[in-house]
């Protein structure tokens, strides 16, 4: 079969390519793992699970009835609710027809003499396409640690991002929880609420800020509504793509009383815009240390003993180095008697045992193994697919010292290769919906204009994406980002080069550029008949 495009995945950017490109009046066939459509939505299905951008942002603005009919009922949309939301997208626009799910793309190759792609499948499908356009997303190849003995274990072992779709039931149940990122922390009050006992594995203690989530009352909702234009615009042109005021002035320029009051009221409002207080908190260590010691003190004071509460206080990042996390009640889960807390630091993990965890001084017996540890972030999902590009080059070997892109958009050697949200792209710094649609819109304009012309290939010129991987490192080494062992830097996954891999440039600046490379013709891409 051929076509004239393939996407793999059908998450929210596959879903989106998937209708630009059907809008084009252009053949496509959508790839994708999963049993159904929402991607991180519909894996992700741990207790607590949320969104960490609010949801009148977190939604689509491509389709102006889309955006007014659907009404989410909480401030942060719960994980069930975004699956119900992004089934309704498939749905309204009759999406599923051209998705074939529970079906993974295990090769693609380009072949040169036809410029075509051609894709093979776990279900033993080849097919063909011009295009091919990876919707993978940056977290979902999901990572369980190597640990000895890890499959002699007794118990149910979960990991938070491949969540049975049944549930898990806690009742009465001793759990153990490794990981303290995002995941850990938003599972880890739900399941102490359910559990008879949880005894959390920390490695690294992570910033977090309240969610203060609520219900959304229908007048807030139809205010939102009736200003989305120039708050979508507001949100398109910001540096993350989020609303939330960002500060106007730095940290260090301001009194004590007044850097206080200011981190006050984002600590009250909650949530990732905690980080806008001040405009040198990503760049200067001096202002980004205030704002790391104020949560450390909210962490003084709401966890009653003192050494649980020195250990859940990030020391050795800048707060914002790794994405912030938003909570709903974790540091007060550690007041519980029923919840513990191991520093695997100074009491590292040994091995797993048939009925729990062994840590260097103790055996913890439990009966179920949470893994709460993250993902392969940015390259993992698009090395997984097999790509092999010009002269049998595989995108494995051309990114073994970290990825090189142009725009994040494409890769030399691998023409009519697009990658949605890609590393060198601002998306993973941003709220994702707002990166993935101005990402579609760039990739589906490109298509268009290619047809139009009977431009048979485009590929990035080498020149410009050295000259945009320079750049992307640059831009980081004026923040603090790089100074964290965080998954934007591969420093989780064991062998993985440390490259900053995301544009830290922002969402309104990498789309000013997008659009002027458009503009200007597709300047620094190689366009072949
Ligand atoms: P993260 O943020 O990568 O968190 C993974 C956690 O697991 C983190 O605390 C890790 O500690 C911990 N981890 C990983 N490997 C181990 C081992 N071997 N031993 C102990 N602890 C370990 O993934 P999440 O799923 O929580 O969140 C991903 C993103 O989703 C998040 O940033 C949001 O954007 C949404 P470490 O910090 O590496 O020491």
């Amino acid at each position: 079969m051929r076509f004239d495009a393939i996407v793999v995945g059908a998450g929210f950017s596959g879903m989106y390519m998937l209708h630009r490109l059907r809008g084009l009046g252009l053949s496509v066939r959508v790839f994708e793992a999963g049993d159904g459509v929402g991607g991180t939505w519909y894996w992700n299905r741990y207790p607590g699970a949320r969104c960490d951008v609010e949801s009148m942002e977190y939604s689509f603005s491509f389709d102006r009835e889309l955006e007014q009919e659907w009404e989410w009922s909480e401030r942060y949309a719960s994980q069930p609710e975004i699956l119900r939301y992004a089934e309704h997208v498939a749905d309204r626009f009759d999406l599923r027809r051209d998705i074939t799910f529970g079906t993974r793309v295990t090769g693609a190759a380009y072949d040169e003499a036809d410029h075509l792609w051609r894709v093979e499948t776990d279900g033993g499908e080849r097919v063909a396409a011009r295009r091919l356009i990876t919707a993978v997303g940056c977290l979902s190849a999901a990572r369980v640690p190597d640990f000895p003995g890890a499959s002699t274990f007794g118990g149910a072992s979960l990991h938070t991002g491949r969540w049975p779709h049944e549930g898990v039931d806690f009742s009465g149940l001793r759990v153990a929880v490794i990981g303290t990122g995002s995941s850990g922390i938003q599972s880890i009050p739900v399941i102490a609420d359910q559990a008879e006992h949880v005894t959390v594995f920390q490695r690294t203690p992570n910033f977090s800020v309240p969610a203060h989530n609520r219900p959304l009352t229908p007048e807030y909702q139809n205010q939102v509504k009736a200003d989305y234009p120039d708050l979508r615009r507001q949100m398109r042109e910001s540096m993350t793509g989020l609303l939330g005021a960002a500060g106007t002035v730095p940290a260090l320029e301001v009194t004590q009383e007044e850097r206080t009051r200011e981190f006050e009221a984002r600590w009250a409002r909650g949530g990732i815009p905690f980080l806008g207080a001040f405009t040198d908190i990503a760049i200067d260590p001096r202002a980004n240390e205030l704002a790391a010691e104020f949560v450390r003190g909210k962490i003084r004071e709401i966890v009653s003993d003192a050494r649980t509460a020195e250990l859940l206080m990030p020391r050795d990042h800048p707060i914002g180095s790794k994405r912030i996390c938003v909570d709903t009640g974790y540091f007060a889960t550690y007041n519980r008697p029923d919840v513990t807390l191991v520093d695997v630091r100074s009491d590292p993990i040994e091995e797993i045992t048939p009925t729990g965890v062994r840590t260097a001084a103790a055996h913890h017996e439990v009966d179920v193994i949470v893994y709460a540890t993250g993902f392969d972030a940015m390259t993992g999902p698009l090395l997984g697919l097999g790509i092999t590009g010009r002269g049998g080059l595989s995108l494995k070997r051309k990114w073994e010292a970290g990825p090189r892109t142009y725009l994040g958009l494409m890769s030399a050697g691998f023409p009519n290769l697009f990658t949605i949200t890609g590393p060198g792209s601002p998306s993973v710094l941003s709220n994702m919906i707002v990166s993935i649609e101005q990402h579609v819109d760039w990739i589906a304009d490109c298509v268009a204009w290619l047809h139009e012309r009977g431009v048979a290939a485009i590929d990035a010129d080498p020149q410009a994406e050295k000259n945009w991987t320079a750049h992307v490192d640059e831009v980081s080494r004026f923040t603090l980002y790089p100074q964290a062992n965080s998954w934007y830097m591969g420093a989780n996954i064991p062998g993985k080069p440390r490259v900053f891999m995301p544009y830290v440039g922002g969402v309104g600046a990498y789309r000013l550029k997008c659009d002027q490379v458009a503009a200007d013709g597709y300047e620094g891409f190689l366009l072949s008949s």
